[in-house]
């Protein structure tokens, strides 16, 4: 039997058609629009994922960490969850529980309603990681022009491809690109990295690792100066130009090309192909996201988008038109309490349902008890142990948790700072409603495709056991997860049943372009906002750099002996994040990680192809095999990620910092930081 359904084993969330046999997974394909298509490895072992030996499909409890886990009825792990909840919020408050939330259980609607049992129980402190994924990058577009645009790649004319690779995290977004490439589109990267968009290129910017900001404001000097902008619209729609204008007209060329390390005739070439070819789109990913200052980067990127017009405009970055979904996340209940990113009051309210992202926040209050201590904490659907900055930090305060209960498919180093694991489902075993699916005018149903394994259940339900558990049912009175949703969705005329009827999704209304002209923009002053309003009255930079360039946007640049930037790593295809070194076909395919090191710099140390290095920061060590190779400039080497899982020697996050972070997001820099590198051993 075939079925349609969205994958979730990474956030790329692609539609895909699923054959089942007698209720078996038996194999799934990527539903796309493209003839050059791009094979997912994940989705093809997907099988192997999903009947895994390695799948927690009972809870485990124990009381302590000393003892070893052992197989317990959900009734007993609730139990016992319900008794240390209680002991917390009677000997602490109800704000020392947090919840934290990696990327995999989706920011769709399970989000939703894990937001909503902390609400419940009296805490704001549902955390999400989006401080290093996208939100940080969501809340520097909503400061700009209202929402975050979504690029129209097919239809463009000309792409940037600033700091993201999807080639190997967003199939669907590579597919695209290639298809709109072949038809003549001007293809743009800017990425301090050699990947498969640099090879395909017309002009490559090898940008200085967490250098995007300097070379934004660089191009925009140019669009500025040799008059590319597109007037009409930055007269009528944009707010702040000439403020713009007179800080760009203090900056130096020279001093920026220097300073980001892009030769000042491709900032030229880049900022003239990309005002001059229209529809234009800039794809912004993750290579800016996780930097000290994402907010203003982002921002400066956003206004280049502004200044040249391209905005809803088919070809362009298009704003989304969401379906309005009913919030039920009840933080009303908790609008007073202080949560644990009360430092950083921006971030924690640009959106109404994205919720809280300072994850360093959540260690800083179990470490300094300040605002107070969260003394128990879920864990739902990450790694934290391996995927937060200074992972040793991060350890630290778990191990001083008075109850830690992870919500996973599979135990992982996090494990190890466990009390309970209740185990989920993956995403072919659940129905949800999912995020990416939701942000802009169409909706399709993660539908389940099997029967949820051994005794595990989706995310939405566990939730639902949970609030029972502890005597808050009454906030969850919906007998199932589709009945919950249908009330979720009660506001938009759609039904899940729709959805089941239409597997391939619906509008919800058609995608209007230009729509500024008769609405503006959801900004206050309803245009795009060059200069902040909002930011205007604060201490932060309502024009990005209008204060200069921070000093230090790398870790470590001040300490002598660490010479090298160290770039974290690759997103192979065949993992997410730190997830599934365990399945051997994908495991085959990546056997062990690297280092990429640049010739120049092996000849300096004396390094060959599978020598053994050393590389260290004042936070840390890890070893791994160089490859010699052209990928990183001179002077930068890029760390495989995700390894962490596999050994703690792999463990990109014990070099990283966690300690400064962008003002505005609390976004640590996981993405590049000064190191040492020293060869320890031959080739083996
Ligand atoms: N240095 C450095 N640090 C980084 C990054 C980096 O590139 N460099 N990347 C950052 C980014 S962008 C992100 S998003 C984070 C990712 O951080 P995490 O979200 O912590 O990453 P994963 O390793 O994918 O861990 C996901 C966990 O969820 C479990 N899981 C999978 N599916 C489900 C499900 O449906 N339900 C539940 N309950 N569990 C499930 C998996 O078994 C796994 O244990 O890491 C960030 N940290
Ligand atoms: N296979 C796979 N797919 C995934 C994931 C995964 O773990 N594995 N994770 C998912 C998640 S949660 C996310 S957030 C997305 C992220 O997906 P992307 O946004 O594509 O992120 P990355 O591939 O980490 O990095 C993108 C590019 O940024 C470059 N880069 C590094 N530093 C800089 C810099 O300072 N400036 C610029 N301009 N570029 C830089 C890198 O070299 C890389 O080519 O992928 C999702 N898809
Ligand atoms: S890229 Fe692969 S793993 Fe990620 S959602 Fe798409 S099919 Fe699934
Ligand atoms: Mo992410």
């Amino acid at each position: 039997m075939k079925d349609i359904t969205v994958c979730r084993l990474c956030s790329a969330c692609c539609p895909v058609e699923v054959d089942v046999h007698e209720g078996q997974f038996i194999s799934a394909k990527r539903i796309t629009p493209f003839e050059k298509t791009i094979i997912c490895p994940k989705l093809a072992n997907a099988k192997s994922i999903i009947y895994s030996k390695d799948r927690v499909l009972k809870p485990l409890l124990r009381e302590t960490l000393k003892d070893d886990f052992k197989e317990v009825t959900w009734q007993e792990a609730l139990d016992f969850i319900a008794e240390k909840i209680n002991v917390t919020r009677q000997k602490y408050s109800p704000q020392s529980i947090a919840l934290l939330r990696g990327m995999a259980a989706d920011w769709g609607t399970p989000w939703d309603y894990a937001v909503r049992l902390m609400s419940a129980l009296g805490s704001p402190n549902a955390i999400g990681n989006g401080s290093v994924c996208f939100v940080a990058r969501e809340m520097a577009h909503t400061y700009t022009y209202g929402a975050i645009t979504i690029p129209q790649i097919r239809d463009s004319k000309c792409i940037v491809v600033w700091g993201k690779n999807d080639r190997n995290t967003a199939p669907g977004m590579a597919e695209a690109i290639i298809h709109a490439k072949e038809k003549g589109a001007k293809l743009v990267v800017i990425d301090p990295v050699k990947t498969f968009f640099t090879d395909m290129a017309d002009l490559w910017l090898r940008v200085k690792p967490a250098h995007d900001g300097v070379l934004a404001m660089a191009m925009m000097k140019v669009i500025v100066e040799e008059k590319l902008y597109e007037r009409e619209f930055v007269e009528k729609f944009c707010k702040g130009f000439d403020a713009l204008c007179e800080l760009l007209s203090k900056l130096n060329l020279n001093h920026l090309s220097e300073i980001s390390w892009v030769p000042i005739e491709q900032i030229r070439e880049a900022a003239r192909i990309y005002a001059s070819t229209k529809p234009a789109c800039i794809i912004d990913g993750n290579g800016i996201d996780m930097q000290t200052q994402v907010f203003q980067a982002t921002r400066a990127v956003c206004i280049l988008r502004a200044l040249t017009g391209n905005i809803d405009v088919q070809g362009g970055d298009f704003i989304p038109q969401p379906v309005p979904l009913k919030n039920i996340q009840l933080r009303e209940k908790v609008a007073t309490v202080p949560s644990v990113m009360l430092n950083y009051p921006h971030f924690e309210k640009f959106h109404p349902t994205w919720g809280l992202h300072g994850q360093s926040c959540l260690i800083d209050s179990i470490l300094d008890e300040k605002p107070y201590p969260v003394k128990f904490l879920f864990v739902q659907s990450g790694n934290p142990a391996v995927t937060m900055m200074d992972s040793a930090r991060v350890r630290k305060a778990f191990e001083k948790l008075d109850c830690l209960v992870m919500i996973d498919m599979f135990r992982n180093k996090t494990s190890q700072y466990a009390h309970v694991i209740l185990p989920a489902t993956s995403c072919f075993e659940k129905t949800q409603i999912n995020r990416a699916y939701i942000r802009n005018c169409f909706i399709m149903l993660q539908k389940k495709v099997i029967e949820p394994l051994g005794e595990s259940k989706s995310d939405i339900e566990i939730i639902f056991e949970l609030a029972r558990a502890v005597g808050l049912g009454e906030y969850f009175p919906w007998r199932t997860v589709e009945e919950a949703l249908d009330f979720q969705l009660s506001s938009t005329g759609i039904t899940i049943e729709d959805l089941r009827k239409n597997p391939r999704g619906i509008w919800y209304e058609q995608p209007r372009f230009r729509k500024y002209e008769k609405e503006g923009f959801k900004t206050p002053s309803k245009k795009v906002e060059i200069f902040s309003e909002i930011l205007a009255d604060t201490d932060f930079d309502p024009l990005p750099f209008i204060n200069g360039f921070p000093e230090r946007v790398i870790s470590f640049s001040d300490e002598d002996e660490f010479k090298f930037i160290g770039i974290s790593g690759e997103r192979v295809n065949a993992f997410t994040h730190s997830q599934f070194r365990n399945i051997p076909e994908l495991r085959k395919m990546e056997s062990e990680p690297y280092v990429d090191v640049n010739p120049l710099d092996a000849e300096k140390l004396k390094l060959k192809n599978g020598d053994l290095i050393r590389v260290s920061t004042p936070r840390g060590k890890i070893e791994m095999k160089a490859r010699i190779s052209d990928v990183t400039a001179e002077g930068v080497i890029r760390i495989a990620w995700g390894w962490g899982e596999v050994s703690d020697e792999w463990n990109l996050n014990f070099l990283t910092d966690d300690f400064e972070r962008d003002p505005i997001t609390c976004t640590p820099s996981g993405r590049s930081f000064y190191c040492k590198v020293e060869k320890i051993g031959e080739e083996s």
